[in-house]
């Protein structure tokens, strides 16, 4: 054999291996990011269920909370105590629970070494208290914002919005429920005893590192963190005991990057009745459910005597690509929730056919359309900046928002302040779990979405709201915008010392 030969026979069987290494450790990193929990969960830790917080009423008739962010040590798993994070405990926080009308105030001290803010998610309040990237509350600081409960019965939610470090501080375990209550779904046949028949669930994923939090990314995530199992409450591989025919499950999807559908083991029905901002005008029977960070849901689940059944994640087929289904959680799935029902279970009514009559507007009296292009380098191409406002809003109106997705991953998008109406998806109108009010929506790639949303608060020139991506690692990086509500005809004033003049408009 000449040399040349000799060394292109070499050459060769050497790129055939390389090929046969780099095809190798594609399949392996393919195969291994396929995650799943379904059937390995062994169900043998009781639900934890958040303590409702404790209040006073003040003379003045004022609802009063404290909540002290501070750090903790909690036993996921027996015998490893891990660092957390936590308000009023060692990790997530209590339920707070106030009326509608009425006045609360709650004084939020920052008990770690760091500064944070707590956002009131969902909340109708004045641009003040809101809790957004404005109003940080300093490490050993209190802060008390206050404001008058005007909107429907929901199920809120509060947590850490400091720019730039929210991802970090809600994985650590600043999450809590925020429940509101109002006359007239008080007066529906729904189940309402908290904790037994209705049910707060806190779901999130999570990974250790030994008795540690893992928050790394692996490799081709850009959705942000992904943990390799779920918890609810902070209850890993939990049950609960069911004594109800009927319970109500409200659902928060309090991870940060992870989109779930849920749905039950048997693929039973199960009537959704609210949304993020309350209740719909009438149940729907459905068999998923796709929540993704942020999102809330209120189902009520019919149960038989003695059964079990499993609250489980299934994959889901609208997240983009195969690339994207198999490396930022699409195709994963999770045993979320075993429920236990009783041998003898109590009646419950049935789900009302009527549930009442969602705020939110239908688009009919809009003055303005804006467009929002979700990039995750930024929205309508640029990245947050505390001292620029992006969208000035007059208070009382109507506007319809644009928002679109061709970036090619998942995105949402939450709106500070205002519980808003999907119009449509892509040119249709929203089927079930888009009907009822919303505050975060799923903008999967491929998507464009209309909603209407009514600015009624108080006028603040000088204190923006947030507009951004709850995806929180993408939200950190930059996918986040502000809005100022403002009267008719003036200006932005404060953080917008570098305002444009003329709001950023998209021709499409
Ligand atoms: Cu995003």
């Amino acid at each position: 054999m000449s040399r040349t030969k000799r060394v292109l026979l070499i050459s060769g069987s050497v790129l055939t291996a390389l090929a046969l290494l780099v095809a190798g450790a594609f399949l392996w990193l393919w195969t291994s990011a396929d995650v799943t929990t379904v059937g390995k969960e062994s169900f043998d830790n009781e639900l934890a269920i958040p303590p409702l917080a404790e209040s006073r009423v003040d003379k003045d008739g004022t609802r009063v909370f404290d909540l002290r962010m501070r750090p903790g040590h909690k036993e996921f798993v027996d015998g490893r105590t891990t660092d957390t994070w936590g308000f009023n405990g060692d990790h997530l926080g209590p339920t707070l629970r106030a009326q509608r009308g009425e006045k609360v105030r709650v004084r939020v001290h920052n008990g770690l070494d760091e500064a944070s803010t707590v956002h009131w998610h969902g909340m109708h309040l004045p641009a003040k208290m809101d809790g957004g990237p404005h109003q940080m509350v300093a490490a050993g600081a209190t802060w008390s914002p206050h404001w008058t409960v005007d909107q429907p019965a929901a199920t809120l939610w509060y947590h850490p919005h400091p720019h730039g470090a929210t991802e970090r501080h809600v994985q650590r375990g600043l999450a809590g429920m925020f429940i509101l209550d109002d006359p007239a779904s008080d007066r529906l046949a729904l189940p309402t005893r908290y904790g037994i028949d209705d049910i707060p669930l806190i779901v999130q994923d999570v990974s250790f590192d030994g008795a540690a939090f893992d928050h790394g990314r692996g490799p081709m995530q850009n959705v942000g963190f992904l943990g390799e199992r779920t918890m609810v409450n902070g209850t890993l591989s939990p049950y609960r005991k069911v004594a109800d025919e009927r319970v109500r499950l409200r659902l928060l999807n309090a991870s940060t990057a992870r989109t779930y559908a849920f749905g039950f083991s048997d693929d039973r029905a199960f009537d959704l009745v609210g949304t993020d901002g309350g209740l719909l005008e009438r149940p729907a029977a459905i068999e998923r459910l796709q929540l993704s960070p942020g999102e809330r849901a209120e189902i009520v689940v019919t149960m038989r005597p003695g059964e079990r059944t499993v609250l489980r994640s299934y994959p889901q087929d609208n997240y983009g690509d195969a690339w994207q289904q198999r490396f930022n959680g699409g195709d994963d799935s999770f045993d979320v929730l075993q429920l236990r029902a009783a041998d003898r279970l109590r009646p419950s009514p049935g789900t009302p056919a009527e549930l009442g009559t969602p705020e939110v507007p239908d688009g009919t009296e809009a003055v303005k359309t804006r467009h929002f292009d979700l990039k995750r380098s930024g929205i309508n191409g640029r990245a947050m900046a505390m001292d620029r406002v992006d969208e000035i809003v007059t208070r009382g109106t109507t506007e319809i928002w644009t928002v679109r997705n061709t970036n090619g991953m998942p995105h949402n998008f939450h709106v500070h302040d205002v519980q808003f109406r999907v119009l449509e998806v892509n040119g249709e109108a929203p089927s079930g779990a888009l009907r009822g009010p919303k505050d975060t929506v799923f903008v999967p790639n491929g998507t464009t979405m209309k909603l209407a949303l009514r600015f009624d608060g108080p006028a603040d020139p000088n204190t923006p709201y947030m507009y951004h991506c709850h995806l929180l690692y993408h939200e950190d990086r930059g996918m986040m915008g502000q809005f100022v509500v403002v009267e008719n005809g003036r200006q932005a004033g404060g953080p917008g010392r570098h305002q444009h003049q003329h709001p950023h408009q998209h021709q499409h």
